[in-house]
């Protein structure tokens, strides 16, 4: 239990980050949320293992936690020693930690099952125009896969995946056209991170060192996972909610004659933006034995390219 004089509120922002322990820092380290945590420890078997929690309380400067395994944490207490350095403190043990900038997930899980995504859409055309000018640097251009609450609290949290294709407009970029294959897919995790010194810490998802790979068979898109792609897959079973997403952003469409043959295109398209969603609020469980189907043109915007029909996840 938390002092008797504590009250809840939200933890304080100079806390949320990823942390690496002081002691041993190739060997565990944390990541603190607004609403959950993860703690990553190295195991003998040269892999990492997750175990992620979500606060039953927080109090500003502390929290109860429950793991996903309905096991609940005894209080603990945190604090910044200067702000690179925290110390937390559970039953009177106190370990400290340093905290981490990069926030790169180079660590390898434990288990080894395969995850395919398949994704059924309206239209998927041949070519994908990138690095377009009409569109501002660092925006997103295209995101398109499976959003995962590893953590089982209805929200995107820290603990949480997408497994993503994805791909930002970078600056000096000259446009391009390329395949969905040339795009890159990966495991993304939840964190908080700063941008600037000075910043308060945002939300952001970063993405593991891992691959996985792209396939393209008509208007279906597969993407192929494996759960040493990151540790908290291991988490992955058929009462995870997960929800598809697919996002298109596309300003100024133009008229070039390359997707001759495609039924749409951006001439069809007024609209900046367009995305789709399955379920369309919140998450669904995995249903590893059956296709789940969404309905044709209930996409935001016009584009045929964002448009879900179906989903189907196995892990295998
Ligand atoms: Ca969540
Ligand atoms: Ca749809």
């Amino acid at each position: 239990m938390p002092p008797i004089d504590k009250e809840a509120a939200p933890l304080e922002s100079q806390y949320l980050g990823q942390w690496y322990l002081a002691d041993s820092p190739g060997e565990a380290f944390i990541s603190l949320g607004k609403e959950a945590m993860v703690l990553y420890q190295w195991t003998e078997t040269g892999c990492f293992q997750a175990d992620p929690y979500t606060y039953l309380q927080s109090y500003g400067d502390g929290f109860n936690a429950r793991h996903i395994d309905g096991s609940d944490t005894t209080y603990s207490a945190l604090e910044l020693i200067d702000e690179n350095t925290l110390e937390i403190t559970q039953e009177g043990e106190t370990l400290q930690f340093w905290k981490d900038e990069q926030f790169y997930m180079d660590t390898e899980g434990c288990d080894n099952k395969t995850i395919t995504v398949q994704l059924e859409l309206a239209e998927i055309p041949r070519q994908l125009k990138i690095n377009r000018a009409a569109t501002d640097d660092h925006y997103v251009e295209l995101r398109m896969g499976l959003e995962l609450d590893i953590n089982h609290d209805g929200m995107a949290s820290v603990g949480d995946l997408d497994m993503l294709i994805q791909h930002v407009k970078r600056p000096d970029n000259a446009e391009a056209f390329i395949d969905y294959e040339d795009l890159a897919a990966h495991v993304w995790h939840i964190g908080f991170s700063l941008f600037r010194d000075g910043d308060e810490p945002v939300k952001v998802i970063t993405r593991s060192r891992f691959e996985g790979s792209i396939e393209l068979t008509g208007n279906t898109l597969t993407l192929t996972f494996n759960q040493q792609h990151h540790p908290l897959l291991s988490w992955l079973d058929e009462q995870t909610p997960i929800r598809a997403s697919t996002m298109l952003y596309y300003p100024e469409p133009q008229t070039e004659s390359v997707w001759n043959g495609a039924i749409d295109g951006p001439w069809n398209w007024s609209s900046d933006l367009h995305h789709d969603n399955l379920p369309d609020e919140g998450y669904q469980a995995i249903d590893y034995l059956r296709t789940q189907r969404d309905p044709e043109g209930d996409q935001e915007g016009e584009s045929r390219w964002v448009d879900i029909l179906a989903v189907d996840v196995r892990l295998d």
